[in-house]
């Protein structure tokens, strides 16, 4: 009898394999063929999922970092520039400073000195009536000096002044406005001419040609000419330019033209009051007894 072991040992199999074979169906070998690949397909899906997610987790450490880096890099930049801006603002700030304090200094200089300029303005003005005072002194000393001497005028005007029948006539060499002239004129005791005769007027314009000279005639008041004494002037037209008085107004200085002056040739013109003329003043003569 053939031993069933020998030939098992012969194909390689053991007894039983035979016999588990041998009870074998089709289907059976199907059922495990299933069995033992599903486990091996499983890990493969796992191992597929889990390298995307691994790799989808590494994209998302990457893109991070990346993106950290360059928050980082923003950051730094931005923390470079604020300290840059901090540094400009306290450099400006303490320029500001620096400013302001000048600017202090600035103001109490100029305070100062408007004080000082305020005291020589009182000091000019006190040494200029001296002066106006002096002048006046010198002239009645001259006047007493020439009665003395038995001198045969008993009338004196001040230094620079002119003697005309009982009257001293000052004709100034600079310009003034009609206003000013007429305050320069009172600070020297006079006023603004006032003509009182024929003669008056031709030893006047024998000084005062041939330039322009304001003198006391005015319609700035009442709209009517008159000297500055309140007199009117009776209109004598061939004592005026041609064609004036015309109260012009295209002048562009506003208004018209309220006070009179005198011409080149003497006769009169009627001009702005602005207007920097020449002047004459007129006051009363000195006796050595005043
Ligand atoms: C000017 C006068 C001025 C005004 C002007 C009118 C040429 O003389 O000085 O006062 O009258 O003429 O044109
Ligand atoms: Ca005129």
């Amino acid at each position: 009898m053939k031993d069933p072991r020998a030939n098992n040992s012969a194909t390689g199999s053991n007894d039983y394999d035979e016999d588990f074979d041998s009870t074998d169906t089709s289907d059976d070998r199907a059922f495990w063929r299933k069995a033992t690949a599903r486990p091996g397909g499983q890990s493969r899906w796992c191992m597929c999922v889990f390298s995307v997610a691994a790799i989808l987790l590494l994209a998302l450490i990457i893109s991070i970092s990346l993106t950290k880096a360059q928050v980082d890099s923003k950051f730094s930049t931005v923390e470079r520039e604020m300290s840059n801006l901090t540094r400009s603002l306290q450099s400006l700030t303490s320029k500001i400073q620096q400013l302001e304090k000048q600017g202090q200094e600035d103001l109490q200089k100029c305070m100062l000195m408007s004080v000082s300029l305020n005291m020589l303005k009182v000091e000019i003005q006190d040494m200029s009536t001296n002066v106006i005072n002096l002048r006046e002194v010198a002239a009645q000393l001259k006047c007493s000096f020439n009665r003395l001497n038995n001198n045969t005028q008993d009338q004196c005007c001040p230094l620079q002044w002119t003697l005309y029948s009982s009257h001293c006539y000052y004709f100034s060499d600079y310009g003034m406005s009609w206003h000013q002239a007429q305050d320069e004129c009172e600070s020297m005791k006079g006023q603004l001419l006032v003509l009182n005769s024929k003669k008056e007027k031709e030893f006047v314009i024998s000084h005062t040609t041939p330039h322009y000279y304001w003198l006391g005639l005015t319609d700035e008041r009442t709209g009517q000419w008159e000297w500055l004494d309140g007199t009117p002037y009776v209109m004598v037209k061939s004592e005026w330019m041609p064609g004036q008085p015309d109260n012009w107004e295209a002048h562009g200085l506003g208004g018209g033209e309220d006070c009179a002056h005198f011409h080149r040739d003497g006769r009169y013109n009627d001009d702005h009051c602005s207007r920097d003329y020449r002047f004459v003043c007129k006051s009363h003569a000195i006796t050595s007894d005043q």
